[in-house]
């Protein structure tokens, strides 16, 4: 398989006329991986890209829609442009994933997680908060309180620019003062829950609890 991919990167580096260049194809690549070997790859963005399934539709202007539901007083859905059109938000953080790397000072911009409760209407015994994701497989969750904090953001720019498919475009959560899993890439559902649900990785043995230790927490946390 690592053959197979270098061989691979090999054609892609010494033909950069091909589409979308070295990380569109660590990106496709990654996603037919089970063997995860790809991440092993140089990437120049200090990124590594991730999915728990082999391949992830793409949804773009007129096709993506984010619902909220579960036990709100409204449930709605938004469009691209409905949630372009809520104020924005923009958080310079450091990344981190439980792997080991880590890209400092990436800025995500979006809407406040909260503002999206507080439209839908969040009632007094719900206590968590689940997040589903277009690829059918991936999952995450927060308290409550962890997802009315200003830091936690539904993203649609990272580094300044739309969310790539790979990198879980066109919507993907981002909470900033945790380690990188709990930010959902392709995000499509969010349900309030009266009791936390396990993740998917959290199902496999990740930790609910995803802080970031001491300085990692809160390094760059005045942007916000
Ligand atoms: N839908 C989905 N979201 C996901 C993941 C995934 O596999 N699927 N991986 C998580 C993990 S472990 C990390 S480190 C980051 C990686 O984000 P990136 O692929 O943009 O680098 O996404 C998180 N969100
Ligand atoms: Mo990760």
């Amino acid at each position: 398989m690592l053959g197979m991919l270098a061989a691979g990167a090999a054609g892609i580096a010494a033909a950069p006329h091909l589409q979308r260049g070295w990380e569109g194809f660590l990106g496709a690549a990654s996603q037919t991986d089970p063997t995860g070997l790809t991440g092993l790859l140089p990437n120049p963005g200090g990124f590594r890209y991730y999915s728990v399934v082999g391949s992830v539709p793409r949804r773009n202007e007129t096709t993506y829609e984010l619902k909220i539901d579960g036990l709100v007083d409204r449930p709605m859905s938004f469009t691209l442009a409905d949630l372009r059109a809520m104020p924005q938000t923009r958080i310079v953080h450091d990344v981190l994933c439980t792997d080991g790397w880590r890209v400092d000072d990436t800025p995500f911009e979006g809407v406040k997680l909260a503002d999206l409760l507080d439209a839908a209407g969040v009632g007094r015994q719900t206590r968590a908060v689940r997040f589903t994701c277009f690829d059918g497989a991936y999952s995450e969750s927060l308290t409550l309180e962890q997802a009315r904090r200003s830091d936690v953001l539904i993203a649609l720019k990272m580094q300044d620019k739309p969310i790539t498919h790979e990198h879980g475009g066109p919507v993907r959560l981002y909470v900033a003062p945790m380690y990188f899993y709990k930010s959902a890439k392709w995000l499509s559902g969010i349900s309030v829950t009266g009791e936390v649900v396990p993740g998917y990785w959290e199902e496999r043995g990740y930790a609910i609890d995803g802080w970031l230790d001491g300085e990692d927490r809160t390094h760059g946390d005045a942007a916000a």
